[in-house]
Order: structure tokens, then C-alpha cells, then sequence
């Protein structure tokens, strides 16, 4: 019998490199131990920082958490069907307002993050994020579309081991009833071959106080397992954690959020319409009953409800409640509240010029502010938008200035150029409507420069009255 040859004694291999962990507790890379399931040789790995991670959707969402994942020193892939976003990230830079060219190009000349739109790169990653859009259709129910060619793909090449997460949000059950059924076609069992969780984004846009490193963040998982890998991968990018008994109770956790303000903003724009009745200012109101010290949070009244989240999300939760004969009156009555505050905006601008003894048709209004709220340039939802519209359809000449928004296409295709904040643009206006309160804008300035201003944020509330007469909302 052929003298078995005795493998050479194999060198003793130098440690591994040892990396510190953020905590400070050093990690090394060891192989993965014999025995150990998938779920524990995956938690070892993002322990480790040897998993890999994949984003799909490089948006508001998706490039912060890459960012956040990439700092830490995971290797992360961002995955996107725009080649425009992916080619500016690959040359380091950022297309997101919340995220700078310096904090892409960090990561990118560490070759820590790079994006593709091929979506085989799935098949070498161990975790995936899903941060695709969540809007509705025109009939106003979901549109689960981009979670679903998400999903597709990643079904194509899912693999032992793989975490698959859902961040967008989405009705209470896509997970479990949508998604994993989906992915189990593939013959793998959740929870032992693959693991599949829910975790609600909670971006805001332009907030400088909270970011997706410092926002505690839900998780919910399909199994025991699932809920373990997941919990661990966010461990490692965000402070406070806070895991739920099921993936629909994480979905339903969004929808609360951002149903709570709806609902709360669609009470405060009703009780700015029965103050403008009753000849009270409502934000003299809301002020006084802010001074309690317990039992009230204040919420504004605005020209109505933009972006991409709060003006659609509670509908996701109307819909999937209707499938199961609930009528869930709360979100429709707010929904009804809000969607009519641009026509009261345009009645107030109406009355305004009516005190100059001017008509809407044909008279020259300025709109102050286009983007969805103060501070940013996203337009998404934004009521400036239907009230652009309604002047236009009533004859005004409308033009607006904003300085975060340089252009504008309405959905009916009249195209705007935001103009120039000088005194002869704000002084030939017969009205100005300041409908998103940039902190950029003087408003006394304004306010002494106009025929007649309609304040739609009380962003004038400290300035003197000036020759214009002040129309709030
Ligand atoms: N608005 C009012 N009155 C208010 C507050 C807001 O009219 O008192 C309007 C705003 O002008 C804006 C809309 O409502 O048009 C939405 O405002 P928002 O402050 O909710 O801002 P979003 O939609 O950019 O971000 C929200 C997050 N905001 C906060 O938590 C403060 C949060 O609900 C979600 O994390 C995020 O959407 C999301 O992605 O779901």
C-alpha cells in the first residue's frame, strides 16, 4: 500500500491581523470553528468584519447606511439601477444632500465601497439591505414594484448563509407574506439556510442632529435566528438596537411613526381652518399650549404634506387594513385635511390680492420656497407643486424662488427657473407667497419689499409689519 506522504507540518501561520473592534475589543479573523451553524458563523463574520454587505438602493436610505457600514470596515457593494448614481459614487463623490463628497471618497479610496448595477455581485455577498422606493400608484395604493425586482434578483443569487433585510417601508406582512415565499421557492429554509428581517428606516432627511449612526433602530426578524444575524449587523453601526417579536410588528412600527405625524399635522391644519373662522392665530395657539410642560407635542400647520414618506406611508397601512374590511378613518380623514391645504394656500393668496383690490387671473405672484420643507432641495410630494398648478389654472403669472431648487418641471410639463431674490422681482410680484421657510430667506427684508405677503410657516412672526400687510394661514 502506497506510503500515505505526510503533509509537511504546516508553518505556524502568523496571527491573524488583528483589528479593533469600535468598542475597542480586538477581533481577529479566524476560519469559521467546525460545527458552528450558519447563523453563528455569520454573526462571527460581521463580529469580525470579514462579511460582506450589499445595498441595494443608493438613495436618502441606502448611502447613508453603506457610508455607516463602510466606516466601520465592512467591505460594502452599492447596488443601483441608475448608472448616473453609481458612476458618482465610484468617483467618490455623493448625489444625497445628508451625505458629503468627503465621507464617499473616504471609503471609496479604501476600496471600502464601490457600486455596480449588476446585481450578480448578490451572489459573493453575505448581508443585503434592501432601501428601494416605496410609493403609490395613481389609484393610491402600494407599489411594491421595486421591492419586488429587489427581491427577484436577489432570489437569483441567494446562498447559504445570506441575510436578506427590507428597509423600505411597506404594509405590515410584506415580509413574511411577499417576500419569503419568494426567496423559499429557491428550496432554502429560513432562519436555517437563509435568514430574512425587517428594519424601518428612520432617515430625515436634513436632519443634522440625528443621522443613521445615532437613530436607535427596530429589528424584526422570521426566526429566532434571524432576528439574532440581523440584530448583531446593526450592532455594529448603530447605537441602540431595538429588536420586536416579528418582522410585521417592525413594519407596523414605521407605519406608526409616520402615521403619528400625519395624523397629528392633519389635526393642526384642521385647527388653523376653524381658527382663520374664529379670527384666532393659530400659531399664537400652538405656542401657548406648547408651554405645557406634559401631555402636548406641537405640531404646525403648512401649505400641506410633502416627501416621500409621511404623505404615503399611513396610506400602505389604510390599504392593507381595507384588504381585511377595516376602514381606517384616521388616515383618510388626515390624508383629506392635508391634500386640501394647497387650495386653502391659493384662497388665502386670492384674499390677499383682493385686498389690493387685485384678481387671481392674470395677477404676478411670487412663490417663496418650492422644496417639500425648510433647509433642503427635495421637491418630492411637495405642496408648493399643486399650488404652482392651482395658480397656473386660475391665470395667475406664477414664478418662484427657491435657492436649493434651481429648476423645476411641473408633472403637466410647464418648466420654471427659480429667479432671482432682488428687489425688483419681489417688489413687481402683486403677491409673495413664502411657502417653504429656508432659513436662507430675510424676511423682514421681504416683508418690506412686497405689495402683500401670504405666510403659509409663520416665518414672519418676529418681523414688524413693514408696508406689506401679512396674510398667515
Ligand atoms: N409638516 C407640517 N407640520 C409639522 C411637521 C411637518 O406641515 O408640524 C410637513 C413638512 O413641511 C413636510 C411634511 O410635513 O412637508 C413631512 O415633514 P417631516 O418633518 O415628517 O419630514 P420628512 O418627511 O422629511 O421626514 C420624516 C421624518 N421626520 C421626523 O421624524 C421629524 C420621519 O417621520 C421619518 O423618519 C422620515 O420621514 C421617513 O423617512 O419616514
Amino acid at each position: 500500500m502506497k506510503k500515505s506522504k505526510k503533509k509537511p507540518e504546516a508553518k505556524a501561520k502568523t496571527p491573524a491581523r488583528k483589528k479593533v473592534k469600535a468598542s475597542g475589543k480586538t477581533i481577529t479573523k479566524n476560519k469559521n470553528p467546525k460545527g458552528m451553524n450558519l447563523a453563528d458563523q455569520l454573526e462571527k463574520k460581521l463580529l469580525d468584519r470579514s462579511a460582506t454587505i450589499g445595498v441595494i438602493g443608493m438613495g436618502y436610505v441606502g448611502l447613508p447606511l453603506a457610508v455607516e457600514f463602510g466606516r466601520v470596515g465592512f467591505k460594502v457593494t452599492g447596488i443601483d439601477i441608475s448608472e448616473r448614481a453609481v458612476k458618482i459614487i465610484n468617483s467618490g463623490k455623493s448625489h444625497i444632500e445628508d451625505i458629503k463628497n468627503y465621507q464617499v471618497k473616504e471609503l471609496t479610496d479604501l476600496k471600502r465601497l464601490k457600486c455596480t448595477t449588476d446585481f450578480s455581485v448578490l451572489k459573493n455577498l453575505d448581508c443585503v439591505t434592501i432601501a428601494v422606493p416605496t410609493p403609490l400608484n395613481k389609484t393610491k395604493d402600494p407599489d411594491v414594484s421595486f421591492i419586488l425586482n429587489a427581491v427577484k434578483e436577489i432570489k437569483q443569487y441567494l446562498h447559504k448563509g445570506q441575510l436578506i433585510v427590507l428597509e423600505s417601508t411597506t404594509y405590515p406582512g410584506t415580509t413574511e407574506e411577499l417576500i419569503m415565499p419568494l426567496l423559499e421557492e429557491r428550496g432554502f429554509k429560513v432562519g436555517t439556510d437563509f435568514f430574512l428581517a425587517f428594519s424601518p428606516e428612520r432617515v430625515d432627511p436634513g436632519n443634522i442632529t440625528y443621522s443613521t449612526h445615532n437613530t436607535p433602530k427596530v429589528v424584526g426578524g422570521v426566526t429566532p435566528n434571524c432576528i439574532k444575524v440581523v440584530k448583531t449587523l446593526y450592532e455594529q453601526v448603530i447605537s441602540g438596537v431595538v429588536p420586536v417579536s416579528s418582522t410585521k410588528a417592525a413594519e407596523m412600527v414605521k407605519l406608526l411613526e409616520n402615521t403619528f405625524r400625519s395624523v397629528n399635522i392633519g389635526l393642526v391644519n384642521e385647527v388653523a381652518l376653524m381658527c382663520d373662522r374664529l379670527e384666532i392665530d393659530v400659531w399664537e395657539v400652538i405656542d401657548a399650549a406648547a408651554t405645557k410642560p406634559f401631555g402636548f407635542m406641537p405640531f404646525y400647520p403648512g401649505p400641506g404634506l410633502g416627501g416621500h414618506c409621511i404623505p404615503i406611508d399611513p396610506h400602505y397601512l389604510s390599504w392593507k387594513l381595507r384588504s381585511l374590511n377595516y376602514y381606517a378613518r384616521f388616515i383618510e380623514l388626515a390624508g383629506d385635511i392635508n391634500s386640501g391645504m394647497p387650495e386653502y394656500v391659493v384662497e388665502k393668496i386670492s384674499a390677499a390680492l383682493n385686498s389690493q383690490k387685485k384678481s387671481l387671473n392674470g395677477a404676478k405672484v411670487l412663490i417663496l420656497g418650492v422644496a417639500y420643507k425648510k433647509d433642503i432641495g427635495d421637491v418630492r410630494e411637495s405642496p408648493a407643486l399643486d399650488i404652482l398648478k392651482i395658480l397656473e389654472r386660475k391665470g395667475a403669472k406664477v414664478s418662484y424662488n427657491d435657492p436649493y431648487v434651481k429648476n423645476l418641471t411641473l408633472d403637466g410639463g410647464n418648466k420654471y427657473k427659480s429667479v432671482e431674490m432682488n428687489a425688483k422681482n419681489v417688489s413687481s410680484a402683486d403677491c409673495v407667497a413664502i411657502v417653504t421657510n429656508h432659513s436662507d430667506y430675510s424676511y423682514q427684508w421681504i416683508v418690506d419689499k412686497s405689495k402683500v405677503v401670504v405666510d403659509t410657516r409663520n416665518a414672519t412672526k418676529n418681523i414688524s409689519n413693514g408696508k406689506a400687510k401679512i396674510f398667515k394661514i
